[in-house]
């Protein structure tokens, strides 16, 4: 099916959705991006998203040419162009068309691309039974060469992360700091649960603020589970009773085993599969 997508105001079929090949998004990974859920043609967490967004663009000293306000308009206009009840959207913003040299001034005007698809899920069976994930050798970019906060268009990081994972038969891979603690893994953040509370690595450990992970501690205190947002080693993956992964994309999915070594039971746990209901619950609110 042929998806309407928005360019800088317009929308145009995706055969004819074309930008530049001097856009500094594609020759530098220049600019920034969003990926977003609907639920019922609702847009889930959109205000937090777009506020990301700008910040992330910020962080670059990238001036998005659209107040917020419209930009959350133009992504819920795509939204219903498309008729999407429940699928997927990535919104790009990228430094736009300039010459074969990396100066961000010579840049015209920033790209603002937002496409509405459907989303290609974990399979069931992941969710029911749990993932495998690894610890792999590539670290996550140290916060003073780019900060994992930032949600640019250079993903190479992660990419090469998730290529070592692939090899290994995972299909996420979990990324270290350049300290050695748990940061995250390529396009989610992780949890762990040990004793009744909820652990996860803080912002300082140079993970992107998922907005999933936002909304999973708000369930977790909604449930009256304690949350610790502090510094994890492997060691405290190894020893846990349980661990999840959350992100946009995945939403909460289970991970039973890490380095080959069996989590807890070896079976998704309780206050996991609780989590995932609660956060169910968000989304269809
Ligand atoms: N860490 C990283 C590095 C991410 O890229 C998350 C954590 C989870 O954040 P959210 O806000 O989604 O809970 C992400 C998110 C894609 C895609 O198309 C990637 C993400 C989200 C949606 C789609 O690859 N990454």
């Amino acid at each position: 099916m042929s998806r309407q997508i928005y360019i800088n105001g317009k929308f145009y079929p995706q055969e004819d959705a074309k930008i530049s090949v001097y856009d500094h998004g594609l020759l530098y990974g220049d600019g920034v991006f969003e990926g977003l859920r609907a639920y019922n043609g609702n847009v889930f967490r959109l205000h937090e998203h777009i506020k990301r967004l700008y910040e992330s663009a910020k962080a670059i000293l990238l001036d998005i040419p659209m107040a917020a306000e419209k930009m959350c308009d133009a992504v819920n206009e795509t939204v219903r162009a498309n008729r999407l009840e429940n699928g997927y959207i990535r919104l790009v913003v990228t430094r736009g068309s300039g010459s074969l040299g990396l100066d961000p001034n010579r840049c015209s005007n920033p790209q603002v691309i937002i496409i509405a698809d459907s989303i290609s899920l974990y399979p069931q069976e992941m969710y029911d039974n749990g993932l495998e994930i690894v610890t792999v050798s590539v670290q996550r970019m140290h916060p003073a060469a780019l900060s994992p906060r930032i949600k640019s268009l250079n993903y190479l990081n992660n990419i090469l992360a998730k290529l070592e994972g692939l090899k290994a038969g995972c299909v996420e891979s979990l990324m270290l700091n350049h300290k050695g603690e748990v940061a995250e893994c390529t396009g989610d953040n992780i949890f762990l649960v040990r004793g009744g509370e909820l652990w996860t690595p803080p912002l300082e450990a140079g993970i992107l603020e998922g907005i999933t992970r936002d909304a999973v501690i708000e369930c977790a205190r909604d449930a009256g589970i304690a949350v610790r947002e502090q510094p994890l080693t492997k060691h405290d993956v190894y020893i846990a009773d349980e661990c999840f992964l959350t992100g946009t994309a995945a939403e909460v999915i289970p991970v039973v085993k890490v380095d080959s070594r069996t989590i807890g039971t070896g079976a998704p746990g309780p206050v996991t599969r609780d989590l995932e209901q609660r956060f169910k619950r968000l989304t269809q609110a």
